[in-house]
């Protein structure tokens, strides 16, 4: 935790002289913040969320390319860590009103160069602006597992299955994934286990 927290305060100081030389930097439609989870060593009693930690908020190209390449790189994850973006004001939590009524796509890899892939294609898609529905896009959190890394594309509007569709199409071509891939509700999550089976699938 502490290195992540390190590094992104050397990208902060770096965004800083660039800015102060007078350095013209390219300006995003709008903010996002990259989140950082590691629960490889889970304190004993200690509730979900506690270790998840807002690290960076931007909103230029260049402060994303010095993150994406010093920290936020799947195949640098440790088992049992994530990292999130999600747009600036919303939380990578159920809780988070933009995302209480939402659920996610998710899709799963076995290789971790292909995991980075992934990521980083959605994380370009995303601060470009390539969804059409991108009003419904909460974020996007990558996981390594010890069974199965995953990608996960957070959406707003869980029961609005024409939108969730078009999104997980979109998704698909973005990423190049050739497996079905499934969109569960936050809510049957929050459930149990066993009513966690996927509502749509593109
Ligand atoms: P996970 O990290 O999304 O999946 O959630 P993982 O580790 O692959 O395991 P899975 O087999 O359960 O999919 C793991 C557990 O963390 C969940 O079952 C919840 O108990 C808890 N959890 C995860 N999220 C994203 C939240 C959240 O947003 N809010 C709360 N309260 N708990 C959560």
């Amino acid at each position: 935790m502490a290195e992540v927290e390190a590094a992104a305060s050397a990208v902060a100081a770096v965004a800083e002289v660039t800015e102060a030389k007078g350095k013209e930097l390219h300006r995003l439609e709008r903010k996002w913040s990259f989140w950082f989870d590691n629960q490889s060593k889970p304190k004993q009693g200690a509730a979900w969320g506690s270790s998840l930690r807002k690290i960076y908020t931007f909103d230029t190209v260049e402060e994303f390319w010095c993150l994406y390449d010093q920290i936020f790189r799947p195949s640098r994850l440790i088992a049992n860590a994530d990292f999130h973006m999600f747009k600036a004001g919303i939380e990578p939590k159920w809780e988070d009103p933009e995302c209480a009524n939402g659920g996610k796509w998710t899709v799963t890899s076995s290789r971790k160069a292909n995991l980075d892939t992934m990521w980083l294609e959605t994380l370009m898609a995303l601060i470009g602006e390539q969804f059409d529905e991108s009003d419904e896009i909460c974020g996007v959190v990558v996981s390594a597992r010890q069974r199965q890394d995953k990608v996960a594309l957070w959406t707003k509007t869980a029961s609005n299955e024409a939108v969730q569709v078009a999104i997980g199409r979109k998704w698909k071509e973005i990423i190049d994934a050739q497996e079905k891939i499934f969109y569960t509700f936050h809510d049957d999550s929050r459930r149990d286990k066993s009513s966690r089976g996927g509502r749509y699938n593109v």
